[in-house]
């Protein structure tokens, strides 16, 4: 599959999306990456562009739960990019532990999945994705 890989507007931690990629690579996927630091609009635009299967975004700095909202508004307000995957993982907020109220919102703006840290629910999530992928 193809994945946008992207970091969070206001994240300039770059090391988890260098993990990421790798992450991603081994495991047969093609990945655009657009680093850290993308705001909604650039991340909307840059899946205009590259037309990925999935949105893969990651956020480390405690401000994920509020950037990823922004990001998942701005492609859901896109018509075309209604229905692409995004999943969005990473140290989301600053308590340290899963907030429910945040992760609602963001299911409900649109998110297709709220992960944290677990790299094997981002495997899982990828592969159901790429069993439903529709050859070309
Ligand atoms: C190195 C580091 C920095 C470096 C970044 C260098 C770089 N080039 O990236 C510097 C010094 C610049 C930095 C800055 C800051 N940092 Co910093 N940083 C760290 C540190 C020590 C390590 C992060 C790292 O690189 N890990 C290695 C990578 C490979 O792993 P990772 O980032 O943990 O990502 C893994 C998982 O999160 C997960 N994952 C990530 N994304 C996704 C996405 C999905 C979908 C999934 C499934 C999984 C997933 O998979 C990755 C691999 O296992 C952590 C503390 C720690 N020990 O983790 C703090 C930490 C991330 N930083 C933190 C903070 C607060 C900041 C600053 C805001 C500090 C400040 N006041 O200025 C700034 C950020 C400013 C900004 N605008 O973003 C906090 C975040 C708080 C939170 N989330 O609760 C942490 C956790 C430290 C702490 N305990 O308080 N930081």
């Amino acid at each position: 599959m193809k994945i946008l890989l992207s970091g969070t507007a206001s994240d300039s931690h770059t090391w988890n999306l260098v993990y990421l990629r790798l992450f991603l690579e081994e495991h047969g996927h093609e990945v655009v990456g657009l680093g850290p630091c993308v705001d909604a609009g650039l991340l909307a635009d840059a899946c205009l562009r590259h037309a990925p299967d999935t949105v893969v975004l990651s956020s480390v700095n405690g401000h994920g739960y509020r950037d990823g909202l922004d990001a998942v508004r701005a492609l859901r307000a896109e018509p075309a990019l209604a229905a692409l995957p995004v999943v969005l993982g990473g140290k989301l907020g600053v308590v340290g532990r899963r907030q429910d109220e945040e992760v609602r919102s963001l299911l409900d703006a649109g998110c297709d999945a709220v992960l944290g840290d677990d790299l094997d629910a981002l495997r899982a999530f990828l592969a159901v994705r790429a069993r439903t992928e529709v050859p070309a």
